[in-house]
């Protein structure tokens, strides 16, 4: 048995200079490892909470508080324990902390801790971090979801939606998808050069012009799809992510997609028009197509396009099984967005993800907005097979990093390796 013998923690930066926690955990075999946590801007009023400092520093944003929860109370808690029990040390920090939604340790802390425990068995067995999560028999890659348009919260530009995906549902293997995506953006990068607009990037890489209107991001998008020599549609299609919290009025379904000039709307006409889009065009993913609040909404958009496209919950679920239950109950989409932090813990996202595919449902892995060069959720991907991720575009090195990892596990497992759609 190998067991817990040191824990430490320390203060590090994420990808949008904002402080981030960073776990480091030894082991009684000599085992080393670290990991880091990610943080969104997008956030759902349900997530575990990230424990701030407050104060002057950093804005307030300091996490010397969690980094001494790590140091202190976690640290005593955990060391001399078994560090092959994960979903028991991950249990026992929930119990320590004692909260619902990890306020008092803080969300961060714990999740650090959680992530280096099974990044410190894995390599105590000798295992990549895929196969230790995940059995021996993961082996799917899953398909990347590339975020090449940036807007709402993530940039500073006129695109009321925040995510425009290029999906490589046609590829034959992970790398060729990867290669299909990244050209895709470099296409579009030409194409928005040719029109004048800027071809700066948004927090997760993608593009972040000022587009004339929501439609006008998706055509140039298609557009560049064809450039790069692929069938929209057929090699490439699109997903969404409205994160639709984010031009939701203060009523609960009322909308109002600001630069398009519409006006506001109701949940029944957001979803009308939405329907409209994924008639036209190639969409096959749709996250947060509604407000967090917006259940019935939800519920009515899954009736109309669930049979067509993905539904998927972000801010309503909080990768919370509390609340993916009551979306299956309801019917409210039929797939779950799966992000680490928002729970807190490897085993409770595990369960989550167990929960989905139990229903029926999919679910899609994610990173943040706010991101390290930690690649732990390409492990995390390919472990839960659930077939397919998204963790930026094709820039900024925190984003490539688990791109990297991913060609990297797929150059491992060789001729075993599966990659597809579905
Ligand atoms: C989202 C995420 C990740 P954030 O809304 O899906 O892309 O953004 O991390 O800001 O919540
Ligand atoms: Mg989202």
């Amino acid at each position: 048995m190998s067991s817990i013998k040191h824990i430490d923690a320390q203060e590090i930066l994420d990808s949008r200079g904002n402080p981030t926690v960073r776990v480091y955990i030894q082991l009684s075999d000599g085992s080393e490892s670290f990991a880091s946590v990610p943080s969104g801007a997008s956030t759902g009023a349900n997530e575990a909470v990230e424990l701030r400092d407050g104060g002057i520093r950093y804005g307030g944003l300091g996490v010397q508080t969690a980094v001494n929860n790590v140091k202190g109370e976690i640290a005593s808690a955990l060391i001399g324990n078994s560090v092959f029990d994960q979903a028991l040390l991950d249990r026992k920090l929930i119990e320590l902390d004692g909260t619902d939604n990890k306020a008092r340790l803080g969300a961060n802390a714990i999740l650090g801790c959680s992530m280096a425990i099974a990044r410190a068995a894995a390599q105590s067995c000798n295992l990549p971090l895929y196969h230790y999560l995940g059995g021996s028999a993961a082996v799917r890659l899953p398909v990347p979801c590339m975020n090449i348009v940036n807007g709402g919260e993530h940039a500073d530009n006129s695109v009321d939606f925040q995510e425009f995906m290029a999906i490589p549902i046609g590829a034959p293997t992970f790398a060729e998808g990867l290669r299909y995506v990244a050209e895709t953006f470099h296409q579009l990068k030409a194409l928005l050069k040719a029109d004048g607009l800027a071809t700066s990037v948004g927090d997760e890489g993608g593009f972040a012009p000022n587009f004339s209107s929501n439609e006008a991001a998706i055509e140039m998008i298609i557009q560049a799809i064809e450039a790069a020599g692929y069938k929209p549609g057929e090699d490439i299609a699109i997903g969404l992510d409205s994160a639709a919290n984010s031009f939701c009025t203060n009523l609960e379904s009322n909308y109002d997609l600001r630069w398009s000039g519409r006006g506001p709307m109701s949940s029944e006409e957001l979803i009308a028009l939405s329907e409209e889009w994924v008639n036209k065009y190639p969409i096959i993913l749709w996250e947060d197509p509604l407000a967090e609040k917006d259940w019935s909404g939800f519920k009515s958009f899954t009736e109309r396009l669930g049979d067509k496209i993905e539904v998927v919950g972000d801010d309503i679920f909080v990768t919370n099984t509390k609340y993916i239950q009551r979306g299956i109950n309801e019917g409210s989409a039929n797939s779950s967005l799966i992000k680490l932090n928002q729970i807190g813990t490897v085993s409770e996202a595990a369960s989550a993800v167990r929960l989905c595919r139990n229903a029926g449902w999919r679910a899609f892995h994610s990173h943040r907005s706010g991101e390290t060069e930690d690649s732990f959720l390409a492990d995390f991907a390919v472990a839960m097979d659930s077939g397919h991720l998204k963790t930026g575009s094709a820039s900024r090195g925190e984003r490539l990093v688990k791109y990297n990892r991913l060609l990297e596990i797929e150059r491992k497992l060789g001729d075993a390796a599966e990659y597809y759609w579905q």
